[in-house]
């Protein structure tokens, strides 16, 4: 695609040119050094494009993939079809996601905090648990949007999995789940609202951590809040999973 564009771009006599010798550079040696400001415009959108794209393969962290954080769960069902209109009624919280700033989801595993030192509840005020306290804002925050996010169905005795792309191993991992009787749908989530029901040791690095987790007599939609904290610095993520607790 990026070479049939350049081919129309050269047709079209619009030529830019570099200021006279300049300095050499790696890109001197592997690129024309006319270009159409066209060429480059494409290129460099292209370029933002797939940095977007990849961004999960190439600066890589991770999430909670099942059950599924908001982002990755937004970015996993339209990220490949992220501007159609049918979002706004078929997912209107992923779709709210995606108008505020799409970057919450090409970078769904890079929903972290540094230097937090275990103090997560000093670190992330009420109301924000979602953008693990509006973190690298305004990026993350309309995951703290109140609302009806999609949910995944899940008994009450599930496996949660983190994916760790980047293999940073974990010290712990901390799962909370909503209190029965508190709506996530309708009302910002607080420390107050959880109770923590998992708490891990260590994982050596690998692709996946899971952990057992058992939601007692909760039924309905809840939202679990994960805590992973990574091993290779004082790195931590939160992750927000809408659920539908079956009671059983
Ligand atoms: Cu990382």
């Amino acid at each position: 695609m990026a070479g049939g564009a350049h081919g129309r771009v050269w047709s079209s006599g619009t030529t830019w040119e570099r200021s006279p010798n300049p300095a050499p550079t790696k890109e001197d040696s592997v690129v024309p050094r006319r270009k159409t400001l066209l060429s480059l415009l494409v290129t460099a959108v292209t370029a933002v494009l797939l940095g977007g794209v990849l961004t999960g393969v190439a600066d890589a962290h991770g999430s909670a993939t099942d059950p599924p954080s908001r982002n990755y769960g937004c970015w996993n069902r339209w990220g490949s079809d992220f501007q159609n209109p049918a979002m706004a009624t078929k997912d209107p919280m992923c779709w709210q996601a995606w108008q505020a700033d799409p970057n919450a989801m090409w970078n769904w595993n890079g929903l972290y905090r540094e230097g937090v030192k275990g103090n997560h509840q000093g670190a992330i005020p009420d109301g924000t648990l979602c953008s693990g306290g509006r973190t690298q804002a305004p990026r993350y925050n309309a995951l703290d949007t109140v609302g009806a996010w999609q949910m995944a169905n899940k008994d009450n005795r599930f496996t949660l999995t983190v994916t760790d792309q980047a293999h940073h191993g974990a010290d712990y991992l901390l799962v909370y789940i909503t209190k029965q009787g508190f709506d996530p749908a309708t009302q910002p989530l607080g420390w107050g609202n959880l109770e923590l029901v998992a708490q891990t040791g260590r994982y050596a690095p690998a692709g996946q951590y899971q952990v057992a987790v058992n939601a007692g007599t909760r039924t309905g939609r809840h939202v679990v809040y994960t805590i992973w904290q990574a091993s290779h610095l004082d790195q931590s993520y939160y992750f927000c999973s809408d659920v539908n607790l079956s009671g059983r």
